[in-house]
């Protein structure tokens, strides 16, 4: 088995909850970096600009740089620019900032992320009509999440939005963001490790270990966050290994 050289981290559910840190993580990272490895923040998060995630988990105490975290609208910019593609934006308003690169005239393409409570039926129709009128309709999705637990409860996300337009559309949607190889594949190129030598932490069974796992990255499951017990004897997605929480899973990964 290949020495770990570069270590992915998911931030929900595995550094924080809600806006607290989870116990033991602040100093988990800094082991990490003790050791020399590297390490990039693989999420999903669309509702806040990379800049003020950074600075919410730098006020928690992480050590990180906004080029050290990879998330879905940076890559999601990438993409547009590579192809030429105009969007007209479903997404939370506070993420707008992330596009300024990006031209809105006349838009040829739809991009929908978790825009919460600014998923109103107006601001749905509008993309959708948008979609119609497109003589190829393309349509971007920031994540397939169905959904996410916050302050408790479950809530609706970006994936059954995305569900709802393609339905009416025809059309079905290009993810950017965890599950999809290529969100792994920049993962790995940003900090230049081979799969096999990387490994991700993640509490999402499916996107995260799963997600990485096709890829050929070890996708190690801690049991916090989003956990599930039937995680653990899912038939098809097995985890390298389980840990009660990411402290735990970097002793054990750096013990490897
Ligand atoms: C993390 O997991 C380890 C191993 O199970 C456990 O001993 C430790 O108490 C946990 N840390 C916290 C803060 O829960
Ligand atoms: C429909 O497409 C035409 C030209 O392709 C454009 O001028 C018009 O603004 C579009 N309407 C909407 C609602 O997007
Ligand atoms: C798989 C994954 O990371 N899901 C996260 C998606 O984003 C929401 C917040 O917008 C998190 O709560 C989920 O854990
Ligand atoms: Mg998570």
């Amino acid at each position: 088995m290949a020495a770990v050289e570069g270590v992915l981290l998911d931030i929900t559910g595995v550094l924080k909850e809600g806006n607290s840190p989870i116990e033991g993580s602040v100093e988990a990272v800094q082991k990490l970096r003790e050791k020399g490895l590297k390490i990039r923040f693989v999420t999903n998060e669309t509702q806040e600009t990379k800049r003020s995630l950074v600075s919410k988990l730098t006020n928690m105490g992480f050590s990180l740089s906004e080029d050290e975290v990879i998330s879905p609208c940076p890559a999601m910019v990438h993409e547009l620019q590579n192809k030429g593609l105009r969007p007209h934006l479903l997404v939370h308003p506070r993420v707008v900032e992330d596009f300024s690169t990006v031209s809105f005239e006349d838009p040829n393409c739809v991009v929908i992320g978790d825009s919460a409570e600014h998923f109103t039926y107006d601001n749905l129709n509008k993309a959708f009509r948008i979609l119609m009128n497109l003589s190829e309709p393309i349509l971007y999705s920031l994540g397939k999440g169905k959904y996410f637990k916050e302050d408790g409860e479950l809530v609706l996300d970006v994936g059954s939005y995305a569900a709802c337009l393609e339905f009416a559309t025809g059309t079905k949607a290009r993810i950017v963001g965890k599950p999809e190889p290529s969100f792994f594949r920049t993962a790995l190129q940003m900090m230049q490790v081979d799969p096999e030598k990387a490994i991700m932490v993640g509490d999402d069974l499916i996107s995260d270990v799963g997600g990485a796992q096709n890829c050929g990255i070890r996708g190690v499951l801690v049991r916090t966050g989003k956990f599930r017990p039937s995680d653990e004897t899912h038939p098809e997605v097995k985890p390298f290994f389980i840990a009660d929480n990411l402290s735990n899973a970097v002793s054990r990964i750096l013990s490897m």
